[in-house]
């Protein structure tokens, strides 16, 4: 007797923010539902009710003196999420504060006066209460000033054309995630957002007219709609349930997953929230390819196998290693000698820098700005913090008359979980208003100021 005789129209729900639609679906589901005894038979982001034993989607927990997701928690020793950040923390407080229920009708947001022992990696809180989320030593390699990094390469196999020539950059003391940022980690950043100002819809003037864009959540700070994250029509363990106060991963298993189809202004606010920045291609290459930026991978020199990078290639039957992402940190094998981990393979991730590069990407404009017979400091010369790319992005066209890949173009670096050109010098080039399931991003402290 088959027990999943829906699609995952549960799901669906969970991850649309129309109570009308939602009402609706629910009368469907009543309808045609059969029985459960255990959430292992429910779909994806649904449980078995207990007393009914049908699978439904979860009722979120709200301030009424009901324990509305029958948890058995009281609704005064529940966790409502995290505090929306403004107005900020009082002097002197974490500023991780979370939401509780006070006399069954009123959350109030009850910050921390006293630091944790120690910072907890992924988990989007600063724990530690120092002002800077998942930080420190465990969550965060530092490096000293490099003083020559080869950024790009000479080799036209070894990339796309826009990643010549091979330049000399230098940089200063700065730090990276030792970890792509999490599911957990972001949704506690989504959290603390106005959940006012947050909706989901195609975004209305998307930078590329020439490719279609799905629903995105979108964030509208002060009249400027900012898309986020892209939103699946069909939910799956990469997708976000909406709670009344925030966000959650839609499988709570997914939580130290990294977070992907963010879009770059979500990666570049998630940074900036947590006390941090996107990493530039410099300093993005410097933990990659080591102090001078040869070393053909985060590893080492031995080719890509799965047991070190999450790829699209070298797995059952030649197919991907896993096919989806990994928790974050799986990978030992593939980590740096400093322990940084998946800068190869698992979610692609988003530089800082824009791209200027000729329509056809054989050139890149900017590598090419400073002459090669200007001397091997000279970019030391002009950037002393570290390069941090052009001004502005230019358009990338697509071959054959297909459209752009992106008007003003960013780019990710380093493969993902379904790559099968492994090629480390290649780029993707995007809009900072797309999402995709293959990308996601870390942070870096420290360097250049943004
Ligand atoms: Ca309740
Ligand atoms: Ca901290
Ligand atoms: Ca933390
Ligand atoms: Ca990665």
């Amino acid at each position: 007797m088959t027990r999943r005789l829906r699609p995952s129209v549960g799901g669906l729900v969970s991850a649309l923010a129309i109570g009308a639609v939602l009402s609706a679906v629910h009368c469907n589901l009543l309808a045609t539902f059969t029985d459960c005894t255990a959430d292992s038979q429910c779909n994806l982001g649904e449980r078995c009710n207990p007393q009914r034993h049908y699978c439904e989607v979860p009722t979120p927990e709200l301030c009424n003196g009901v324990d509305d997701n029958r948890n058995g928690i009281p609704d005064d020793q529940e966790d409502f999420g995290p505090c929306a950040v403004s107005p900020p923390p009082a002097a002197g407080m974490c500023r991780d504060g979370r939401l509780r229920c006070r006399n069954n009708s009123t959350l109030v947001c009850v910050q921390r006066a006293a630091p944790g022992p120690t910072e907890i990696c992924n988990n989007g809180l600063d724990d530690d209460c120092d002002g800077v989320v998942d930080d420190g030593a465990d969550c965060q390699q530092n490096y000293t000033a490099t003083p020559s990094l080869t950024l790009g390469s000479d080799d036209p196999g070894a990339g796309e054309g826009d990643d010549a020539p091979a330049h000399q950059v230098c940089l200063p003391a700065y730090a990276i995630d030792r970890y792509e940022v999490t599911f957990q980690a972001f949704t506690t950043f989504l959290s603390e957002l106005d959940q006012t100002k947050l909706r989901i819809e195609h975004p209305a003037h998307p930078l590329n007219p020439t490719v279609a864009y799905g629903r995105y959540l979108i964030y509208n700070d002060n009249g400027t709609d900012v898309p986020l994250a892209l939103f699946s029509d069909v939910p799956d363990r990469l997708s976000l349930r909406q709670l009344p106060y925030g966000y959650a991963p839609l499988d709570a298993a997914a939580a130290n997953l990294p977070i992907v189809n963010v879009t770059w202004y979500a990666a570049d606010r998630y940074c900036r929230w947590a006390g941090k920045h996107l990493p530039s291609e410099a300093e993005y290459f410097r933990a990659a390819r080591g102090s001078d930026g040869t070393r053909p991978y985060p590893w080492g020199s031995e080719d890509p196998t799965c047991d070190r990078a999450n790829v699209g290639r070298g797995g059952p039957g030649g197919g991907p290693c896993v096919g989806a992402p990994l928790p974050v940190g799986t990978l030992s094998a593939g980590a740096t000698p400093e322990g940084v981990f998946d800068l190869y393979g698992n979610a692609n991730e988003w530089m800082w820098d824009n791209l200027d590069d000729n329509p056809t990407h054989s050139r890149n404009n900017y590598y090419e700005s400073i002459p090669a017979d200007a001397g091997a400091g000279a970019w030391c010369q002009a950037y002393p913090q570290g390069p941090l790319g052009p001004d502005a992005g230019s358009p990338i066209n697509q071959p054959e008359d297909a459209g752009l890949y992106c008007v003003q173009c960013r780019f990710a670096r380093g493969r993902h979980y379904r790559t099968v050109d492994l090629r480390i010098g290649i780029r993707r080039w995007l809009d900072a208003d797309r999402g995709d399931p293959f990308l996601g991003f870390r942070c870096a402290q420290g360097g250049a100021s943004r």
